[in-house]
């Protein structure tokens, strides 16, 4: 059977570099990138592209009826800093979009879904070092309570309706092709913009703010991975705890100065402060290691060095 892909969100920080992938590794015509606007030139010209809002059931089924679409990538979210200024919206679109392919795929419209979590879901009661796969969770964000209850509704669709939903607690995401927007984790790509701009940055978290974070190539080859796996390795069907480094502002800015030695940072912490106050600052992903084989290959210096090499040049 042809294998056809839809990816909502298409045109966002993640949603960007997987359609590119799956595009080199199905061919353009096999993956249509869908989204409320238009993106970047290569997303446009690779492939088949469609304005559609994933809140809209009818839309939305009637572009997977279209292109006889088999697998979906939800990546439409609203994320942890916007949604705190817009508390219904932000559940409202990333729930219904959540319940409109999770239905498609119980009414076998479509044969496996892919959706994202986050370290959003833990709270200032989780154990915050080498957070473990099962621990208390309590989100105090708006975004982190859509996430954690999207999590439940994956493993009840799962359970229910033998849905094969896959999903990933992604860390903050260190990407140059397109910018995040809305998070709290977005620091740690605009400190690279800036270094080479400005050679000054202010952030708004502050000095010693741990959080866990990823390279973009780390966390698309691990979406791949985790889709690509036999069902029967996947032990978890909420969502999977996945790691790569973890560091705070201080530290990133040390890194970014063997490259660019008048590089300043200095801090002015806003209400994003107290998003990341209450997420863990390292995970411990065992499980996606034993399930799926995943391992990650981007470090902190790596990663700036790819930053830094690609922002500079492209
Ligand atoms: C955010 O900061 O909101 C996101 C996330 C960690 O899910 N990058």
């Amino acid at each position: 059977m042809q294998k056809y892909i839809l990816i909502i969100g298409a045109c966002g920080q993640i949603g960007t570099e997987l359609t590119l992938a799956l595009r080199q590794m199905h061919g353009g015509a096999h993956v249509i990138a869908s989204d409320i606007r238009e993106g970047s030139e290569n997303l446009m010209e690779t492939g088949p592209f469609e304005i559609l809002d994933a809140t809209d059931y009818d839309a939305l089924e009637e572009v997977i009826a279209y292109y006889e679409i088999n697998e979906v990538y939800l990546m439409a979210a609203m994320l942890s800093a916007t949604a705190e200024k817009f508390p219904m919206r932000a559940w409202n679109l990333n729930m219904n979009t959540l319940f409109n392919v999770l239905n498609l795929a119980k009414d076998k419209k479509i044969d496996k879904v892919f959706w994202p979590s986050s370290i959003a879901v833990f709270g200032p009661n989780t154990p915050e070092n080498s957070t473990p796969q099962n621990t208390i969770m309590e989100p105090t964000t708006v975004y982190g309570i859509s996430k954690q209850s999207g999590e439940r509704w994956c493993n009840y669709y799962h359970n229910k309706y033998g849905v094969d939903v896959r999903s990933i607690r992604y860390p903050g995401l260190i990407s140059w092709k397109t910018m995040p927007g809305g998070g709290t984790t977005d620091y740690a790509v605009e400190i690279y913009h800036k270094a080479l701009s400005e050679q000054k940055y202010t952030c708004f978290l502050e000095a010693d703010t741990e959080l866990p974070m990823m390279f973009m190539d780390d966390a698309i080859r691990a979406t791949l991975e985790l889709m690509n796996t036999e069902p029967e390795n996947i032990k978890i069907r909420s969502s999977y705890n996945l790691a790569a480094m973890s560091f705070n502002p201080a530290q990133i800015a040390e890194i970014i100065k063997k490259y660019i030695k008048d590089f300043e940072i200095s801090y002015e912490p806003d209400f994003r402060q107290a998003i990341a106050d209450t997420w863990p600052n390292s995970i411990d992903d065992s499980q996606a290691q034993n399930d799926w084989g995943w391992k990650p290959k981007f470090d902190l210096e790596k990663t700036t060095e790819e930053m830094l090499n690609n922002l500079a040049t492209n």
